[in-house]
């Protein structure tokens, strides 16, 4: 099945045909699969964070590579704390401070305009609302960073083309346990059979798969080197990541 013209009729056509097939959900990761946020936004904004609170840490990108395997900013600082310094600094509530701090940093980086969508990101999201077909998010950072990036890349109202955004500390456990994903499904309503998750992890796929939604992901300079043996297909970029692609993943239930 090709898809080759998606206007006028070509698009009814289209429609008619998708309305009828099991693809009926994407869930997008957000750090690391909509855009390269890590090395130069949450790194960045961690470490300005720090500066300010006059706290003597600094995470340089290879460090910044091993913390990642935490997820969760506030987790990530615990982590850090109990396996680098070896020390305990910094209080619960006083990492909770801290994490305000890094959010606001964070904040300021997107709305300077400097983390852009992955090539080929807005595209996919553009050409799946055309054709109906729901779109979520679901990722362990919090929700205004969500929020930020969307309008700051999207544009102003970007948020309503999501029918779920499945955010940071509304479970209990985060990526690789499965609770946001599953969170995003009951939000949702959509069996996980009829969805596909979008990420760049192994914590990301893992999560996902342990919800029961077959996996894409998309490596990045962090991630590449990651186990992803339990993904459905691997790339390095958006570029073959269409429509059709998904269509045949999912498996369609029309002739
Ligand atoms: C990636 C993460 C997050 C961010 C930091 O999330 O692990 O922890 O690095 O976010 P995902 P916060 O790939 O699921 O989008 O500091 O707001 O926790
Ligand atoms: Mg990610």
């Amino acid at each position: 099945m090709s898809l080759i013209v998606l206007d006028g009729k070509a698009m009814k056509i289209a429609l008619l045909k998708y309305n009828l097939m099991n693809l009926k959900c994407i869930l997008f990761d957000v750090d690391g699969t909509l855009a390269d946020t890590e090395r130069d936004g949450h790194r960045v904004a961690f470490n300005k964070a720090f500066a300010e609170r006059k706290l003597d840490w600094h995470w340089d990108e290879d460090i910044y590579g091993q913390l990642l395997k935490v997820t969760g900013g506030k987790e990530r600082m615990k982590y850090y704390q109990e396996h680098f310094i070896k020390q305990s600094l910094l209080s619960d509530d006083e990492i909770k401070s801290m994490h305000t701090c890094k959010t606001k940093h964070y904040i300021n980086l997107l709305q300077s305009g400097n983390i852009p969508l992955r090539k080929g990101v807005k595209e996919l999201i553009v050409q799946l609302h055309k054709l109906s077909i729901t779109l979520a998010i679901s990722t362990t950072t919090t929700p205004i960073n969500v929020s930020t990036l969307l309008k700051t890349s999207l544009g102003e109202k970007s948020e309503a083309l999501f029918d779920v955004i499945a955010a940071g500390d509304v479970i209990p456990n985060k990526k690789p346990a499965p609770d946001i994903y599953q969170y995003a499904l009951k939000k949702l309503n959509i069996p996980a059979q009829n969805c596909i998750a979008i990420e760049d992890s192994s914590a990301g796929l893992e999560s996902a798969v342990q919800a029961g939604i077959k996996t894409i992901v998309t490596t990045n300079n962090y991630t590449q080197n990651q186990d992803f043996s339990k993904a459905s297909m691997v790339f390095e970029n958006f570029d073959n990541i269409n429509i059709e692609l998904l269509n045949q993943l999912i498996g369609e239930n029309y002739v």
